[in-house]
C-alpha cells in the first residue's frame, strides 16, 4: 500500500553499507547479530522502498586482497546495483580501521602514513567515478590527538589542505563529476578531532585552492554530541551552499556517538530539521548513518530501517501543515518573523547612514512590544503532537 508514510525511490533516501547490517559490534562487546552480505543489503533496501547506497572501499573490496578479488567483488556489487535499481549515491574511505592509521591519516606526523592515505583514497576516487558516485566524504575519524602536545595543529591543517587540494586537482584532471564534502565530528575516536564542527569544517574549505569543490556532510549525532544545534549549523551550511550531503541520524546530548535511528530522540529538533530540508529545496541524498539496537536480530533490523523513512516522511508531513495553518501564519506576524527577511539599511551610502541618523527611535517603545514566542512554540509542539 502507498501512501505518504511510504516511501519510494523519489524521496531519495539511502544507506550505508555500514549501518542496517552493522553486527552490534561495541568497544565493550563482540558482534550480537551476522552481517548482511552486500546483495542482501541492496535487494533489502529495494524492498523498503530506499534509493541509495553510500561504501567505504574497504566495505565493499577487502583490505589487503589481490586486485582480481577486488574487481570481482566490485563487479559484484555493480551487477546488484543494476538488478536492484539501487543508485551509489555517495563514497568514502576507510582511514580509521587499521592500525596504521592510529596517529592520523592525512595528518599523521609519518609521512608515509599520510602518503599512503592519499594513495588509498586516490584509488577509491575511481572506484566512486566508475559508481558514478556524485560525493566524496572525508570524515577524519583519525584525525586529531589525545596528547595536544604531539601535534602541532597548524602544520596538521596544513596537512589536511594539502591532501584535500590534491584531490581536487586529481578530479579535475580526470574530469571525475564528483564534489567532496567534509563530516566534521568533535571527538570519538580520537580525544579531540581536527575541523571538530560544521563552523570549523566551513572556514577551513574557504582557505582551499578550489573551495566551490568542497563542502560539508553534517550530523545530527555529531553537532549534538557537542552540545550544538544540527539545525543551525545545517541552516548556515545552506545558506553558504555547503549542503553537500548529510548524515540522518539520533543522538542524546553528551553522550558517545550512539548513531540511534532518525527521528528517535531528539523529535523537536528533526521537525524542524526536516522543515528546513524541505523548504530549502536541498536536492541531495537524504542518508541515514545509524544503526540497529544492538538486541535487535533478523527482520528487526529492518524495522530500524523503515522507521528513519517512515519518521523523515511523517516530519515532512507535519511540517507542511504546520506551514499551512493560519494560527500558526498569525503567529508569527505576531513574531516577525517574516520581517526578518526585510533589509535593515540596505547598501552603505553617504544618504542611507544620513537617513537612518536622522530617523527618531522610541527606545521603550521598541523595548515594551511583545513576540509571542511561547505560543508560536506551542503551536510547533501543538503540531508535533497532532493536538
Ligand atoms: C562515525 C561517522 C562515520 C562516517 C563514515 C562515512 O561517527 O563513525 O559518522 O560513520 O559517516 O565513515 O564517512
Ligand atoms: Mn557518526
Ligand atoms: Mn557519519
Amino acid at each position: 500500500m502507498s501512501d505518504a508514510l511510504t516511501p519510494t525511490p523519489d524521496n531519495k533516501f539511502a544507506f550505508g553499507l555500514w549501518t542496517i547490517g552493522h553486527p552490534g559490534r561495541d568497544p565493550f562487546g563482540d558482534s550480537t547479530r551476522p552481517p548482511v552480505s552486500t546483495a542482501d543489503f541492496l535487494r533489502g533496501l529495494a524492498d523498503i522502498g530506499a534509493w541509495g547506497v553510500s561504501f567505504h572501499d574497504d566495505d565493499l573490496m577487502t583490505f589487503g586482497a589481490p586486485e582480481s578479488q577486488r574487481r570481482a567483488e566490485l563487479d559484484a556489487f555493480k551487477k546488484s546495483l543494476d538488478e536492484t535499481g539501487i543508485v551509489c549515491s555517495m563514497a568514502t574511505t576507510n582511514l580509521f580501521w587499521h592500525p596504521l592509521f592510529k596517529d592520523g591519516a592525512f595528518t599523521s606526523n609519518d609521512r608515509n602514513v599520510r602518503r599512503y592515505a592519499i594513495a588509498k583514497t586516490i584509488r577509491n576516487i575511481d572506484v566512486a567515478a566508475e559508481l558514478g558516485a556524485p560525493t566524496y566524504v572525508f570524515w577524519g575519524g583519525r584525525e586529531g590527538v589525545e596528547s595536544a602536545a604531539s601535534k602541532e595543529p597548524r602544520d596538521a591543517l596544513d596537512r589536511y589542505a594539502e591532501a584535500l587540494n590534491f584531490f581536487c586537482g586529481y578530479v579535475k584532471d580526470k574530469g571525475y563529476n564528483l564534489r567532496f564534502a567534509i563530516e566534521p565530528k568533535p571527538n570519538e575516536p580520537r580525544a579531540d578531532t581536527f575541523l571538530p564542527t560544521i563552523g570549523h569544517a566551513m572556514a577551513f574549505i574557504q582557505t582551499l585552492e578550489y573551495p566551490e569543490m568542497v563542502g560539508l556532510n553534517p550530523e545530527v549525532a555529531h553537532e549534538t554530541m557537542a552540545g550544538l544545534s544540527f539545525y543551525q549549523g545545517v541552516a548556515q551550511a545552506l545558506w553558504q551552499d555547503k549542503l553537500f550531503h548529510i548524515d540522518l541520524n539520533d543522538q542524546k546530548i553528551g553522550r558517545f556517538d550512539q548513531d540511534l535511528r532518525f527521528g528517535s530522540e531528539g523529535i523537536k529538533d528533526d521537525f524542524m530539521l526536516v522543515r528546513l530540508l524541505e523548504q530549502s529545496g536541498y536536492s541531495g541524498p537524504k542518508h541515514f548513518d545509524a544503526r540497529p539496537y544492538r538486541n535487535e536480530w533478523g527482520d528487526g533490523i529492518w524495522d530500524f530501517a523503515r522507521g528513519c523513512m517512515r519518521t523523515y516522511l511523517a516530519l515532512a508531513q507535519k511540517a507542511r501543515e504546520f506551514d499551512q495553518d493560519p494560527r500558526v501564519k498569525e503567529a508569527m506576524e505576531i513574531a516577525s518573523v517574516f520581517e526578518l527577511a526585510e533589509s535593515s539599511v540596505g547598501p552603505y551610502s553617504t544618504e542611507t547612514v544620513q537617513r537612518l541618523l536622522d530617523e527618531s527611535f522610541d527606545p521603550d517603545a521598541l523595548a515594551a512590544r511583545t513576540y509571542g514566542n511561547e505560543a508560536l512554540d506551542q503551536l510547533v509542539i501543538d503540531r508535533i503532537l497532532g493536538i
